[in-house]
């Protein structure tokens, strides 16, 4: 019913709007006219220590090359800190609000550059060298801010890993990305839950064995809890650090010299490290940072996401503190201890734009208007959400109640292997239509293309496609460039594929209409299907299983799992144990919504699971399953419905 809705920036007369349309439109007709000019301009948005004369190097076809930037030289921490020190050195640079805490943390660009520093020389003397790994599995807290910048300034790689990652989920990556040394907490509180942080780390050091090439490992002690340290490896974090010097040079890097790895679902079981590299992914933040939140003296920016997912690489960390910005994180939840926390830290912090996702809008929503009704939210001048589709009721809401019809909001799409938003209205300067991810900005040529991979001109849906490079690409993944080229550039050749489904209305709004692949997106997480059934291949009493995405209320999305069991085992699965199986091998943010025990799956002759049929079953939309004769056992999908049927 609100499809159909557009609003007119006129109705944010308030804003301060980047620039007037007039310039936009002509800002994307020089970024198409001349690409290498144009992001060469935007390239002197942050600090060079050799300025790059040379845009983009490579090609999207064959073995796909990726490069920018390619004669300058940079180090990422120096635009983030260093850049600022003159004229904003007293300025905050991060406020850092930790749940049962009475007072935040507020860490000025001057403070900021002391702890990196500190850090650095650590690492170092820890034996850290440029190009190295360094995981850093860490809660919301600013150390991990200062952990990302500090292996930015020493040109180590640093690879963040989400702390709701199972043991067996850390010690894969640890492996996998060759990591020499990791940063983590004791532990960590979520809601009224502790999170063992080191107990976890222990255990995948553990599993990893002597695979694992970590020599140190740096605890930032967060409670007075006791903390088990293994002598030689294990050091507390402040006790260390803290008596560094407070000042370090940075290590001038090759604009292509990669900045971090960040782990992502794809099709297959395997995670895969998305590689960004340091120039490219630098200048891109900055720019699409300031394009949708453009940051004012005074802003204080608070995106929710966790720094273990690009959203914060980007919007919480690199983009807002190269643009000179205050950004602001938080331990906390939406609605603990009660509905409406997050409210109360936008009064108490004065924050002025809120980035979250539309999982968070939904349960909001939720709690009802109410929550929000009782209080102030006058300091918000700007909403955004990133990281799944968002209706156009759940998007009014937000807009309505929250934003209080003042606020524009700011629906971007993008991805880890874009890095940045690719998708998103410039606001105050676009209308803006609920639902829609709106359209690209400057220097990005978006495609539609058929099912036989050809572009299509005008209003149409199919696959979501770029035709050209752009700064912040991933530019392979790490030790598997084959994949990445089957991946993203085999399915239209000469493009990038992003792996979504997208239509595009007759003004060029896109409108995603959800992955084209087996990646399931929950609360805007993103998990392979073949993950959880890898998962469950490991177990003996498993023959078979098929893990489908279905829809939630607020998730988005939850995993539904359909499990055959071996006959005759001695311990039998149950439903329950199957989800901790999951929640254990790959993570508590992977629990299954539903498990289902069946002595078969719908298959079509040649055996292949017919995962359609699956997902509206585990669904409920058993009355409209389509044609089921070209299955090998009809029969089989009246049992799997009863099955399904019995749990609702
Ligand atoms: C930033 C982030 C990427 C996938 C992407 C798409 C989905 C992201 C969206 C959206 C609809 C939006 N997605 N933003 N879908 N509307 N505004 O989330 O990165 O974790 O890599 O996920 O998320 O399916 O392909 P990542």
């Amino acid at each position: 019913m609100s499809e159909n809705i557009t609003i007119l920036p006129t109705q944010y007369a308030d804003y301060p709007a980047l620039m007037p349309p007039a310039e936009l439109a002509a800002m994307q007709r020089y970024a198409r006219r001349d690409p290498d000019g144009f992001w060469l301009q935007q390239a002197r948005r942050v600090h060079w220590h050799r300025k790059p004369r040379r845009g983009f190097t490579g090609s999207f076809t064959g073995d796909v090359s990726i490069s920018w930037f390619e004669d300058g030289l940079i180090n990422a921490s120096v635009c983030c800190i260093d850049k600022h020190l003159t004229d904003k050195a007293d300025q905050i640079a991060l406020i850092s609000h930790r749940e049962g805490r009475a007072e935040a943390e507020k860490i000025t660009y001057a403070m900021l550059h002391e702890r990196v520093c500190r850090l650095s020389n650590a690492l170092v003397h820890l034996g850290v060298e440029e190009g190295h790994r360094v995981a850093i599995c860490l809660p919301m807290i600013s150390e991990a801010v200062v952990a990302m910048l500090a292996c930015a300034r020493i040109g180590a790689v640093h690879v963040v890993l989400f702390g709701g990652f199972s043991a067996e989920g850390i010690a894969e990556r640890i492996i996998d990305s060759g990591a020499v040394a990791v940063i983590t907490a004791s532990e960590s509180m979520r809601g009224n839950k502790i999170v063992p942080f080191k107990a976890i780390m222990d255990e995948a050091l553990c599993k990893a064995g002597a695979e694992s090439g970590v020599r140190a490992v740096l605890v930032v002690r967060t409670s007075d809890a006791p903390v088990p340290m293994l002598p030689g490896r294990d050091y507390d974090f402040h006790d260390f650090v803290d008596s560094f010097e407070a000042d370090f040079v940075p290590v001038v890097m090759r604009a292509e010299a990669p900045l971090f790895m960040l782990y992502t679902s794809g099709s297959t079981g395997k995670p895969k490290a998305v590689v960004h590299a340091t120039g490219g992914y630098m200048v891109w933040a900055a720019y699409t940072m300031d394009m949708v939140y453009h940051h004012q003296p005074g802003d204080v920016l608070w995106c929710t996401a966790d720094v273990a997912w690009i959203t914060g690489h980007t919007s919480v960390v690199y983009g807002p503190l190269a643009n000179g910005g205050t950004t602001m994180i938080s331990d906390s939840l939406p609605s603990y201890p009660a509905p409406g926390r997050w409210l109360d830290l936008i009064d108490e912090h004065k924050v002025t734009m809120l980035f979250t996702a539309p999982t968070a809008v939904r349960a909001m929503m939720a709690d009802g208007d109410d929550v929000v009704n009782a209080r102030n939210l006058e300091s918000l001048r700007l909403l955004g959400v990133a990281g799944e589709p968002i209706s156009p009721d759940a998007w009014l809401w937000y807009h309505d109640v929250v934003g209080k019809k003042r606020c524009p909001v700011v629906d971007t799409w993008w991805q880890t292997e874009t890095a940045g938003i690719v998708l998103g209205p410039v606001p105050g300067v676009q209308p803006l239509k609920p639902g829609s991810a709106s359209t690209p900005l400057p220097g990005l040529e978006m495609v539609i293309a058929d099912t036989q991979g050809r572009p299509v001109q005008g209003p149409a849906e199919g696959s979501l496609c770029i035709a050209r490079s752009w700064p912040g690409q991933a530019r392979t993944i790490w030790k598997d460039h084959a994949r990445f080229c089957q991946t993203y550039f085999g399915m239209v050749p000469g493009h990038y594929f992003t792996g979504d489904g997208a239509r595009r209305d007759a003004d060029g709004y896109y409108w995603i209409t959800g992955r084209m692949d087996d990646v399931i997106n929950i609360a805007g997480h993103r998990l392979g299907t073949a993950e959880v059934e890898d998962a469950l291949a490991a177990d003996h009493r498993i023959v078979e299983s098929a893990a489908v995405g279905i829809p939630h209320p607020v998730k988005g999305q939850a995993l539904a799992v359909f499990v055959i069991q071996r006959q005759n085992v001695a311990t039998e699965l149950t439903e329950k144990g199957i989800s901790r199986l999951i929640s254990g091998m790959l993570g508590r943010y992977a629990t299954p919504e539903a498990v289902y025990l069946v002595p078969d799956l719908p298959r079509t002759r040649s055996g292949k699971i017919v995962r359609r049929l699956l997902r509206k079953i585990a669904s409920g939309e058993m009355d409209n399953l389509g044609d089921l004769s070209s299955l090998n056992d009809p029969s089989i999908v009246r049992m799997l419905c009863d099955r399904v049927w019995s749990h609702m």
